[in-house]
């Protein structure tokens, strides 16, 4: 059982992730219906401040806590409990990272800061908005060292020796965050702080946006690697096997390291700020991304099949039915993978230079991101959570929550399968993301997004408020596992922490060398960002002042 600090730590953790999901996506609801002209809002409260409460309660703050939630667990769990020094910072850093996020939720709420949750200049927040963001990510970066440090002693106890995967796949995480922040650090105590607390009349709009964007994309990838970790190393285990492959699941965390941060440019494809031969190169990096991805889909299914299998499936489909269906940690996870297929495929039309032209700033990314980090992280969230939480309070999963749970999952896919559907179609007929409601004159294209099923904000809205619904019950099963359900026995299933056996006798040492890795990534993004970083700074336009236009 994990040591009393690390579980009080993790359940802090997932009780701010949890607390933001509520409002996050209740400010979700919202939005679906005043897209859709159905809802009219008090005179204090508009349109933009409730989407960026909604993107940065969900996309930043919900998955940053969880993920902490879920790795402090798991490194407490795979290299044993914490020494003092590394308690005591990984509590500060919770409580920093703590600060900021209510701060900058206070700064949203009060209407002080409706700038979207890429907080895109020269739209102008209060300054303390940008205050309390650099306190966010300053606090996972404590965090994150604390771990890193754990790490180093048990790596100078056991020279030698490989760690072990949950371990090796965190530093991988922590290496792909701390070096992508280095960005939005930059971009918001050398531009936006001075900008808007007065000291400096304008801002760099563009050298803004790229720092941004060289954190923007790796940051998707921070959600992603830890649901990877569960689909890497949980899955094998509720299935019946062991990892497919050591080697190939450390090096794929590696290639994210690489490629996940030099390819910032394929979010401005559409700005003229950068020569193409820069957008060129980063797309180029961007499409290497298929490597990693293509070995995580292979081995899962040989994870499978080999399960079925041993189990005495036949035939070339077989192993589909002697999947633990039976097992709500299964199944959320499966299907949250399942919902990564068409999200991915989506992200390689995005990042297709020409095809970009045409969905950029549509609805279409809006529904992208829904069949990404909304479902296939967001999903594998709520599987993990499912074990998680029993694990940490002590209680265990029951039946009638395991029943509740199908109930949610469920309505989770089919919610998204329709609001997102109809977001992506939308977006081909050139239905804008982030405006408010409008019928534009009534012009005969606007007219369109009325009217048919897939090819209606009403479908939007339905989507939404099953979603709604899913995420309220999501609330009510994590309140029943941490205060409800009975206190679990010995050797409860679904009150443990389930990682799958990895056989790292053949895994080469180098594996694990940092310095090799971290060298490469920097070589990388050295070569993707020196230049036009440069000619941004040298070559910039007048700066821009700042726009309160809510
Ligand atoms: Fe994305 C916009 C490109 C993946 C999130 N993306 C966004 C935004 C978000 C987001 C939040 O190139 C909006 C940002 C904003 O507000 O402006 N995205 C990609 C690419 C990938 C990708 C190339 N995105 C993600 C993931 C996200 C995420 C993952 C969250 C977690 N995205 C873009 C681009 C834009 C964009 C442009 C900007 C658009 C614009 O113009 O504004 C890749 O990672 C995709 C990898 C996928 C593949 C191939 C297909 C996938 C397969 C399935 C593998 C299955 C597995 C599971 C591993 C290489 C074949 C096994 C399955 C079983 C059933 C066992």
């Amino acid at each position: 059982m994990i040591a009393n600090s690390e579980r009080k730590l993790a359940l802090s953790n997932i009780a701010v992730a949890y607390t933001a999901f509520l409002i996050g996506t209740f400010c979700g609801l919202i939005q679906v219906f005043m897209r859709n002209d159905r809802l009219e809002l008090p005179a204090w409260l508009d349109y933009y401040q409730v989407l960026t409460a909604h993107g940065v309660l969900l996309a930043l703050v919900y998955t940053t806590f969880f993920i902490y939630g879920f790795l402090i667990t798991g490194m407490s769990k795979s290299l044993g409990s914490f020494g003092p020094k590394v308690r005591l910072w990984s509590w500060i850093g919770f409580f920093v990272t703590l600060i900021g996020t209510v701060g900058a939720t206070v700064e949203i709420i009060s209407g002080r800061a409706s700038v979207l949750y890429t907080f895109y200049a020269p739209l102008k927040a209060s300054g303390w908005f940008y205050v309390d963001l650099a306190l966010l990510i300053i606090g996972t970066w404590i965090m994150s060292f604390a771990l890193i440090g754990h790490y180093m002693q048990w790596r100078r106890k056991n020279p030698g020796v490989l760690s072990p995967l949950f371990a090796f796949m965190t530093m991988a995480t922590f290496a792909l965050w701390i070096i992508s922040c280095l960005g939005v650090v930059a971009a918001v105590l050398f531009q936006y702080i001075p900008w808007a607390f007065g000291f400096v009349d304008t801002i760099n709009v563009e050298l803004s946006r790229a720092l941004f964007w060289y954190f923007g994309h790796p940051l998707v990838y921070f959600w992603l690697l830890p649901a990877y970790m569960a689909w890497y190393l949980v899955i094998p285990k509720l299935v019946g096997t062991k990892v497919f492959s050591d080697s190939l699941a450390r090096l794929s965390f590696l290639l994210f390291i690489l490629f996940s941060i030099p390819v910032g440019f394929h979010h401005q494809l559409s700005e003229p700020g950068v020569a193409d031969f820069w957008k060129f190169l980063q797309v180029t990096l961007t499409f290497m991304v298929v490597i990693p991805t293509l070995m995580t889909a292979f081995s899962l299914f040989a994870v499978f099949e080999t399960s079925g299998r041993r189990k005495g499936a036949k035939g070339l489909f077989g192993w589909v039915g002697k999947l633990p269906w039976g097992d709500i940690r299964f199944t959320s996870i499966f299907i949250a993978m399942v919902f990564f297929i068409p999200g991915g495929a989506g992200g390689i039309i995005n990042a297709s230079f020409q095809l970009n032209e045409f969905i950029h700033n549509t609805l279409w990314v809006v529904g992208h991101f829904h069949i990404t980090v909304g479902t296939p992280v967001a999903m594998t969230f709520m599987g993990i959570s499912f074990w998680l939480i029993p694990y940490l309070t002590g209680r265990t999963l029951g039946k009638t929550t395991q029943k509740l749970a199908y109930v949610q999952i469920g309505s989770w896919a089919v919610g998204m399968i329709l609001m997102s559907t109809a977001q992506h179609i939308l977006g081909l007929m050139g239905a804008p993301r982030r405006t408010q409601y409008s019928h534009y004159n009534d012009n005969p294209t606007v007219l369109a997004w009325f009217d048919g099923f897939f090819t209606n904000t009403g479908t939007i809205a339905i989507g939404g408020t099953i979603l709604f619904f899913s995420a309220m019950l999501l609330i009510v099963i994590v309140l029943r596992l941490w205060f409800v359900e009975p206190r679990s026995l010995e050797n409860d299933l679904y009150a443990e922490f389930p990682i799958a056996e990895s056989d790292a006798s053949a895994t080469p040492k180098w594996l694990e060398n940092w310095w090799i890795w971290i060298g490469i990534a920097l070589a990388l993004i050295i070569i993707a960002y020196a230049i036009p970083i440069t000619h941004l700074i040298q070559d910039a336009p007048p700066g821009s002042k700042g726009f309160i236009n809510w």
